[in-house]
């Protein structure tokens, strides 16, 4: 094998039909038992379970392999406390005057309000950051952008890839994203380059949590099939 080759046999591991089936039979019905949730216990969870799911989230696809994302994973209360109030000072201005009748009208059936107590309650928040260019060191020392491409479509399938996980190890999510949200730069100390994209309480579900009655569009509507493959 020479090291210096820049290309690498693929590992892969071709599964029997049978086995594909099953898997894919439970994965789907797994992943269609998910909601999202706004109630959420304070009860204690494995940090392993988050780790691990970052780590899924981290092995997504992304424009030129560039990995624009970072994960920061708040449990102290205090900064749970901190995003909390500046998130509900953002999401009360939103509601009372900024959001359009339209717009909160397309809210009404989730039943959200300016209140956030889940981003105390949860034991995780996870703060997903878009890397919106990523930043070397020049010769002389000095900082140097570096365009990265295809960002918010990289995080959009990392995040993908992270709510899958978090489902899968048994735990309940939710993407929130308070307008705006510099304020997480500051309380995180991320730096410039760096964008919120979205925040995702985890944790398991309060005993008796309630979530609206909503379905998901069946699959003859969001499914076009054309021909069928050998
Ligand atoms: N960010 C606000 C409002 C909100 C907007 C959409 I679009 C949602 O799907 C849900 C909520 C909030 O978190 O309440």
């Amino acid at each position: 094998m020479d090291e210096r080759d820049p290309f690498i046999t693929l590992a892969f591991d071709r599964l029997p039909v049978d086995e594909s089936r099953k898997r894919s039979g439970e994965f789907a019905a797994r992943m269609a038992t998910r909601r999202t949730v706004r109630h959420f216990a304070p009860d204690p969870v494995p940090f392993e379970l988050i780790e691990n799911a970052i780590r899924v989230a981290g092995s997504a696809p992304s424009g030129a392999n560039q990995q624009p994302w970072h994960f920061v994973v708040a449990a102290d209360p205090e900064i749970k406390r901190r995003i909390r109030i500046a998130a509900e000072e953002e999401e009360r201005a939103n509601y009372e005057s900024r959001f359009p009748d339209e717009w909160l009208a397309a809210l009404a059936p989730l039943g959200t309000d300016w209140h956030k107590e889940f981003l105390e309650v949860a034991p995780y928040v996870i703060v997903v950051f878009q890397e919106r260019f990523g930043v070397t060191v020049a010769p002389d020392g000095s900082a140097c952008p570096v365009k990265h491409y295809y960002v918010a479509e990289s995080v959009g399938i990392a995040v993908g890839f992270l709510l899958a996980a978090l489902q899968w190890s048994g735990l309940a999510t939710l993407t929130h994203t308070p307008s705006p949200m510099g304020f997480l730069n500051e309380i995180l100390q991320r730096p410039a380059n760096e964008k919120p994209y979205v925040v995702i309480p985890t944790g398991y579900p309060a005993p008796g949590a309630r979530v609206p009655r909503l379905g998901k569009k069946p699959l003859e509507q969001i499914l076009t099939r054309l021909g069928t493959a050998p």
